[in-house]
């Protein structure tokens, strides 16, 4: 009876004005007289926020009525950035909202850019969420993601006088793609102790008592797929002081104050991102939130479950849960305490329920990185969760024990608990031990994983519960959206967008290598994003460059690892080469920008230092009237998902040029090759991949092997560590005081030359700056250059995430997507 009533959503031009001017006038009380881009966004967001509504609710009763397997998503990261232009091409209405916003007086980009980031990560592993969920939704399987919802993402980034800044990123003030769901929350709880009886029966009972709870209210996130009716959901948690915490009654008893100190110590948990890319050692509330977001998530999923009135037994059939790395750990624990303490299952089946449940996925081997909480923290914020982990910890041991009789220093290296001072507990460890897979996100990661840190855990389990999945990217954000020029060329050619949807199709391209025409756009579209971002360059930070030079880019979070550094230090070798230069030589040198972004975590010293180096280099070079355009330096502040967007499609060359063995996989070297961007790289994560799909002629490969990695590390201490002698000239110019204050950048050049060179930058050197000289030298070639540009888009389809996801559906989550039929 209520059919009639229900809403269908606007599908023209004329539709979407009326939606949105209702939406000004009325939802925002603003008058169309004085409405301004921020308004006609909202109205704009309001107007498609409904349109996603409809096919929100139609998928969530689909996937209930369908009553078969859910992925669950635990990431404690969504980098989703802007949600508008993306609604707006999944949905197919952008062209009708372009024209009706022309009509009202505005151009669709302004409008799109009012919109603050979604910006609830750090990096490649937040963005890698985001775009995963993208792909679960285009591919209609029926998938959630978990996540907190912060009140801050991560800092917005300034530069002062060459030194970063971080400014809080308050983004919630107007967020119209959330919806809070007050119905929807859940009791979570600290600290108390643990109470072991027996009961009336004479049944043991153990129950985990007192303390503090801190309530979880549900705010659900639509995720539209491109070109689908499935919209899947992404909750996200936040936290309140629950409804027995916060007592009325102490208004009267003149403890106010306390009761409103209660309050903001609840909602402190989901206030904040962490703004490290690594571990952070210690704080308790960082283990808090890792805690509050598992039992919400858990219990949520759990409830759902039940409704389906099945087994216990069934519950892996209708659940399968992926953690985004180690930071939900925690819900392998609380999913066993559940099922052994409040439901009362036995120990080993409900083990076998929870490892059947749960597969994990590692992004990094570097030791420094892998989480370790304390065993006395711990014990105080959740003592029943540590009883439940030395079990788990004595039952595996036993395991081990009984297979390797002989080998008794293994129980010490495999053990949950490192015996430290204080005692931790090993968190990768626990996740392996309660999974039924692990895999790593590259293949030479996925090797590393398991001959390096995880090594003993193949002996145990064997290699089968081992597997790799090399990450993808979505083309809708980052080809359509991101290029859109490209990609309207591309599908001129291919006849269609199926690309997108199907990107193995992208190899049509091919044909069309030596069509001069096709080269020619092609030439134009990368020009064009290179003059966007020389706009962007100059607005944000007064540097003007000449959008002919040759875009050399690196944009990641700063990472010594990563080796910004390295970048660095070419430029300056490269700068000291120009001033040496005759005149007649510098007219043959292929002028070129090097631009730089990224964000330090704000206690990491040596980050900084590197985005000091970088900003004093700009002020030096590109003020030297001896260099003009031959070499411009910049830094772009604030590097987010939308600056990607803008800078990603400008690049010619981009660097990826990590310490071969470190760089777990990295997402943006596809995004940049995706746009036609060349890459410089070493041999390591994805880059390897890459350059099997798009040919080694395509790719400017430098540096060590990540096998030969140790040996050298061992050499610079124990042998004789040679400094590259042209590496030597940039440190002399850097001790002269060319740039500044010497002292300020002593820590980058000691680390090199006093303190082993870790990541072995001067051992790579040489070979970076050769291959950058044969860039310059490819570059001058512009035929061949976009060739090489156009073959390596026409290959890239192995990279996309829809790809990826498959493969996690087929070898760890077991589950078919759910076939949707397109209404008419
Ligand atoms: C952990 C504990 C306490 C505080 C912070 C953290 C923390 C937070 C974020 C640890 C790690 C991260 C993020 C890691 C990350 O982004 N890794 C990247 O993941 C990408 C997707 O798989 C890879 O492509 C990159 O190679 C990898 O560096």
């Amino acid at each position: 009876a209520w059919k009639k009533y229900s809403a269908t959503g606007f599908k023209s031009k004329d539709d979407f004005q009326k939606e949105t001017v209702r939406h000004i006038e009325t939802t925002l009380a603003r008058s169309l007289f004085n409405c301004d881009e921020k308004a006609a966004y909202s109205g704009t967001a309001l107007a498609f926020r409904d349109r996603l509504i409809i096919d929100w609710n139609k998928t969530q009763q689909r996937q209930t009525f369908a009553d078969q397997k859910r992925i669950y998503y635990l990431s404690l990261e969504f980098l989703m950035g802007r949600a508008l232009d993306n609604a707006m091409l999944n949905v197919g209405l952008k062209t009708a909202a372009k024209e009706g916003l022309g009509e009202l007086g505005f151009r669709i980009e302004d409008v799109i850019q009012q919109e603050h980031d979604a910006a609830l990560g750090n990096g490649g592993l937040g963005r890698l969420a985001a775009c995963f969920l993208d792909s679960l939704a285009s591919l209609n399987y029926a998938a959630w993601g978990y996540g907190l919802r912060y009140r801050y993402g991560i800092f917005k980034q300034e530069i002062e006088n060459g030194y970063q800044v971080e400014i809080p990123d308050y983004w919630l003030d107007f967020n119209p793609w959330e919806f809070p769901r007050n119905d929807v929350t859940i009791d979570v709880q600290f600290y108390g102790w643990v109470n072991k009886y027996t009961d009336d029966e004479g049944k043991q009972i153990t129950s985990w008592q007192d303390g503090e709870i801190v309530t979880a209210v549900a705010y659900d996130v639509p995720i539209p797929g491109y070109g689908t009716a499935t919209v899947n959901n992404l909750r996200l948690w936040s936290s309140k002081a629950s409804a027995g915490e916060f007592d009325f009654a102490k208004f009267n008893s003149g403890e106010y104050e306390n009761a409103v100190a209660d309050e903001q110590r609840a909602e402190t948990i989901s206030a904040v991102l962490y703004p490290n890319d690594n571990m952070d050692r210690g704080k308790e509330l960082r283990l808090k939130q890792q805690y509050f977001w598992c039992a919400a998530s858990l219990h949520d999923i759990i409830r759902r479950f039940k409704k389906s009135k099945r087994p216990w037994k069934d519950f892996p059939e209708q659940v399968a849960i992926q953690l985004n790395d180690t930071h939900p750990t925690l819900a392998i624990v609380e999913l066993q305490r559940i099922l052994v303490d409040l439901e009362g299952i036995e120990w080993n089946a409900a083990w076998e329920i929870v490892t059947k449940t749960f597969g994990y996925t590692n992004h990094t081997v570097l030791p420094e990185a892998l989480e370790k909480w304390s065993v006395p923290l711990i014990q105080h914020l959740l003592p029943r969760h540590l009883q439940i982990i030395y079990d788990i910890n004595l039952y595996f041991l036993q395991q081990v024990e009984r297979r390797f009789p002989k080998d008794r220093d293994m129980l010490g290296r495999v053990s949950i608990i490192e015996e430290s001072q204080p005692k931790t507990v090993r968190m990768a460890y626990l996740a392996i031990i309660g999974s039924h897979k692990v895999n790593g996100v590259a293949e030479l990661h996925s090797d590393l994983i398991k001959t390096t840190i995880f090594k003993d855990f193949v002996k145990i389990y064997g290699p089968d519960k081992f597997t790799n999945v090399t990450n993808g990217i979505t083309p809708r954000r980052w080809l359509h959206q991101a290029n859109p020029r490209l990609s309207e060329l591309i599908a001129s050619k291919l006849g269609s967008y199926e690309f997108l949807k199907d990107l193995t199709l992208l190899n049509k391209l091919e044909n069309f290598v030596d069509d001069k025409d096709f080269k020619k756009e092609w030439a134009e579209i990368k020009y064009a994003n290179k003059v966007r971002l020389a706009q962007h360059i100059l607005s944000a930070t007064g540097i003007s460059v000449n959008p002919k030079a040759l875009f050399d880019v690196q944009v990641k979070r700063i990472h010594e690892y990563k080796r910004q550094q390295l970048n660095i230090f070419g430029v300056i070798h490269r700068y000291l080469a120009i001033k040496n230069m005759s005149a007649e030589e510098r007219k043959k040198l292929a002028p070129r920008v090097s631009i730089f972004g990224g964000k330090a975590a704000p206690g990491y010293w040596m980050a900084k230092t590197i985005i000091h180096l970088v900003n004093k280099v700009g002020d030096v070079v590109n003020n030297d009237k001896d260099v003009g355009d031959l070499l411009k330096v910049v830094f772009i502040p604030d590097y987010n998902v939308s600056k990607a967007e803008i800078i990603i499609p400008a690049s010619d060359i981009s660097e990826h040029i990590s310490t071969a063995g470190t760089e777990a996989s990295g997402t943006s070297n596809m995004k940049f090759v995706l746009n036609g961007g060349l890459v410089i790289g070493t041999l390591d994560g994805a880059n390897i991949e890459i350059t099997r799909e798009i040919g080694e002629q395509n790719v400017f490969l430098f540096g060590n092997l990540s096998e030969d990695v140790e040996d050298l590390r061992h050499n610079h201490f124990y042998g004789n560590h040679q400094i590259d002698p042209e590496l030597n000239k940039v440190f002399d110019e850097i001790k002269k005081g060319t740039f500044g204050d010497e002292g300020a950048f002593s820590s980058l050049v000691s680390a090199i030359l006093d303190h082993g060179d870790y990541y072995l930058v001067s051992d790579d050197f040489n070979s970076y700056c050769k291959t950058q000289d044969l860039i310059d030298e490819t570059y001058k070639n512009q035929d061949e250059w976009v060739s090489k540009s156009i073959t390596s888009v026409a290959r890239m389809g192995f990279f996309t995430s829809d790809r990826c996801i498959n493969e996690y559906a087929d070898s760890i989550w077991n589950i078919e997507p759910l076939q949707v039929k397109e209404e008419a």
